[in-house]
């Protein structure tokens, strides 16, 4: 186990497969330690490695994306896509059931980025291989079609002002295997910009991506536009500093023209993204939603009646009081600046902290 975490930490390792490899060993060890609990602490008898491959082909399918194996995609999706209807049908079936899963897994911290990464391109190959069937079946009835059928076509961008971009491009990742059109505008990209961009590509839906605090007020400042200017498609805000909370109380009350959305990691958007576009899904959907953030927006202003303000001058009037008097304070050994000439730099070592310097590296 040191091994692998040093060649992760140091990124290296002969086959440069480290990453591939903590993954596996993780998996490994809790599928061990799993197995001792469930035998009670007594031997544990060692399960076929393939034993999975005997469930159900949905139930395959779900595997392989939750440990992110694509081995078998290709031969597990042309099986569900002979047993389905449609090839859409594999993709919003057993596929969405298993990206669902991995969403859950990840919020819940039983699940950690690269592996999210790798169900994405799992599922990424399943949809590939879909790909093919999918655009055949369009031609079908004399209806020629070279155009590809997406789900939705989707802008992303990062707010002004904030360079934070791999979440969202996870996310474009993850909708893109899931057969949206997504038209990703990169990073700091001004309110204007989107508007033009949503309205050029005629969207579906737009996301917005910030990681820094100042991008909670531009996406202020982007929800009142998107109303002032007419923009009429949901509105789904993610990144690490935006949160439910803002997004109810700062967000659902400005954007008139459609549904806004937190959406806390990638693969829900998939799910969040899907019910807003499903005519049929989307009133209940959004009646929930607006409840949610309604309880959110009243929790929130209760607890601002909680608190006790006083007037600025009784504010004035209690400042902190201190008593240095009181406090002995040790003189340092002298004051002003010594200059040491020609000092041995290795002796400096000791006194570097080296902590903020790993966290720059
Ligand atoms: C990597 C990183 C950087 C990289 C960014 C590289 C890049 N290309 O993105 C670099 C080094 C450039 C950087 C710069 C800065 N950073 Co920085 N950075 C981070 C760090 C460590 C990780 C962010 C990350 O990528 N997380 C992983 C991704 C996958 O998570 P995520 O973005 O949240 O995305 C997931 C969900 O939120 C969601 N999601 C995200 N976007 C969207 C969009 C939609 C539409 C949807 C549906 C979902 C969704 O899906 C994703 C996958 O599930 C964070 C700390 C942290 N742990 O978050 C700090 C952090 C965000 N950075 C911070 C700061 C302060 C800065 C700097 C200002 C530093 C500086 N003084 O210069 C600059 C910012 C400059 C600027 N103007 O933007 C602070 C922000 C604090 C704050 N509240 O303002 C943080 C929190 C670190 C900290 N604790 O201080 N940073």
């Amino acid at each position: 186990m040191r091994e692998i975490c040093e060649q992760v930490i140091l990124n290296k390792s002969p086959e440069m497969d480290h990453v591939q490899r903590i993954i596996d060993f993780a998996q490994n060890e809790k599928e061990r330690l799993d197995a001792i609990k469930a035998a009670g602490g007594g031997p544990v008898i060692a399960k076929k490695v393939e034993e999975w491959r005997n469930f159900p082909v949905d139930e395959r399918l779900k595997h392989s994306l939750i440990k992110g194996i694509d081995k078998f995609i290709d031969e597990d999706t042309e099986e569900a896509r002979r047993n389905y209807p449609r090839p859409l049908n594999v993709i919003e079936g057993p596929l969405m059931a298993g990206m669902s899963i991995v969403g859950d897994y990840f919020g819940s911290g039983k699940m950690f980025l690269p592996q999210v990464i790798k169900s994405a391109r799992v599922m990424k190959k399943a949809v590939n291989y879909l790909t093919p069937f999918m655009e055949a079946e369009k031609n079908v009835g004399g209806v020629e079609s070279t155009e590809i059928q997406y789900a939705g076509t989707v802008v992303l961008a990062t707010v002004k002002g904030d360079v934070h971009d791999i979440g969202k491009n996870i996310v474009g990742v993850v909708l893109g295997c899931n057969n949206y059109k997504v038209i990703d505008m990169g990073v700091m990209q001004n309110c204007q910009a989107i508007i033009d961009e949503c309205k050029r590509q005629n969207a579906d839906l737009v996301g917005l991506s910030g990681l820094i605090t100042p991008s909670l007020d531009e996406m202020v400042f982007n929800a009142k536009e998107f109303t002032k200017q007419g923009l009429k498609i949901p509105l789904l805000i993610g990144g690490a500093t935006t949160s439910k909370m803002h997004t109810a109380v700062k967000l659902d009350a400005l954007y008139k023209n459609d549904q806004v959305v937190h959406v806390l990691d990638a693969s829900r958007a998939v799910v969040v993204a899907q019910k807003l576009l499903t005519e049929e899904d989307k009133p209940e959907y959004v009646a929930d939603i607006k409840a949610e953030y309604e309880d959110l927006r009243k929790e929130y202003y209760d607890g601002q009646k909680d608190k006790n303000f006083v007037s600025l001058a009784k504010a004035r009037s209690r400042p902190l009081k201190t008593d240095w008097d009181s406090v002995r304070i040790t003189q340092p050994k002298f004051l002003g600046t010594k200059v040491y000439k020609n000092y041995d730099l290795k002796k400096l070592v000791d006194f570097i902290d080296w902590d903020p310097f790993f966290q720059t590296w």
